[in-house]
């Protein structure tokens, strides 16, 4: 029994991170529960600054990603969240029962504001948008990382507002905490790797091609220490690449710094990029087969080919 509700912003390429973070047991989960639903959260994708056209292809690129990692229609709901008016409807209603103090202190507003002087109002309410997204549905449990565990408390808090101040409506929805640990960026392994990054090295995305990937492992930071270990605190270059060695291998971490007994760091990242590349390459080419044959945002673009206007079909939310 059971609803399950999950979303992923459409904020750039899907990469390693939100496959061994998210999509990988999105997949799984579509099994044993009543109900299962999946978006792509566009309203929460435009709480940072998004250029339209990019935007709607950033949608349509998420959407072929889902299907090709796995996400079946046959066994969950995949939707597009601002066709749902009711999400900005419920979100609004929410916001009237939720105090400012409450959303100051939340880890999205302290991180992507931090640069600005004044972030919007938008990104300040995201996690009440998020409570909306998941009691809609009267969802009773929501998959998250560990980043994310300050957010579902907040839904849990209004859920318990709304039931005391109006009956019982909402069940209290519970977090099905990711096992898997934060993928790091290949470029600055202390922060994580993301969609929004500027720095194409930094990510692996699940549409890069294997030449690509080789590259981006063998450029990846790491220390002069040539032996592989596995410590977070004092390397954490070399310990994310153990720590994406073991996900991608379905190892424990002292499996993975096994496999790499006698090799140096650089044969290594090899290593890893080749276990990467078996996992990430079938996922690319049915991308690749989904969006019939058109590039992908953050492929390289063919030289050869004109940059003309983007058909109108490509463009079409
Ligand atoms: N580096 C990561 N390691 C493990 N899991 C990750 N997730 C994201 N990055 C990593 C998980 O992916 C899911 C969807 O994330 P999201 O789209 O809601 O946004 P996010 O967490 O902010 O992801 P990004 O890629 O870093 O996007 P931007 O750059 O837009 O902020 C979530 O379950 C998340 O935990």
């Amino acid at each position: 029994g059971g609803r399950v509700f999950s979303g992923i912003q459409p904020t750039g390429v899907p990469h390693l991170g939100n496959y061994l973070g998210a999509l990988e047991s999105w997949v799984g989960l579509q099994e044993g529960y009543s109900s299962v639903l999946y978006s792509i959260v566009d309203l929460h994708a435009i709480t940072m600054p998004q250029e339209p056209g990019q935007l709607r292809d950033n949608i349509l690129n998420m959407a072929a990603t889902l299907l090709a990692c796995g996400i079946n229609p046959a066994h969950s709901i995949l939707f597009q969240q601002s066709q749902v008016s009711e999400h900005a409807e419920l979100s609004w209603i929410l916001g009237c029962l939720t105090s400012m103090p409450r959303l100051r202190h939340l880890p999205q507003w302290k991180m992507k504001s931090k640069d600005k002087k004044e972030g919007s109002v938008g990104l300040f309410t995201y996690p009440v948008l998020q409570a909306a997204d998941i009691l809609l549905y009267r969802s009773t449990h929501v998959p998250v990382g560990e980043d994310q565990v300050q957010h579902l408390e907040l839904a849990q808090d209004v859920a318990r507002i709304f039931n005391k101040q109006h009956g019982e409506l909402f069940p209290i929805p519970q977090a099905l905490l990711s096992a898997s640990p934060r993928v790091k960026s290949l470029r600055d392994p202390t922060s994580k790797m993301s969609k929004s990054d500027p720095q194409s090295l930094a990510t692996v995305g699940l549409s890069d091609s294997p030449d690509d990937i080789v590259l981006k492992f063998r450029k990846a930071v790491t220390d002069f220490t040539s032996e592989v270990t596995f410590d977070p605190e004092r390397r954490p270059g070399v310990s994310n690449l153990v720590a994406i060695h073991a996900a991608v291998c379905g190892w424990t971490v002292e499996e993975a710094v096994r496999s790499a007994q006698g090799l140096e760091t650089a044969q290594y990242k090899l290593l890893v990029a080749d276990a990467v590349i078996h996992k990430v390459a079938p996922i690319r080419v049915e991308i690749a087969r989904l969006r019939g044959g058109q590039r992908v945002s953050g492929e390289r673009s063919d030289p050869r080919r004109p940059a003309g206007p983007r058909s109108r079909s490509t463009a079409a939310g």
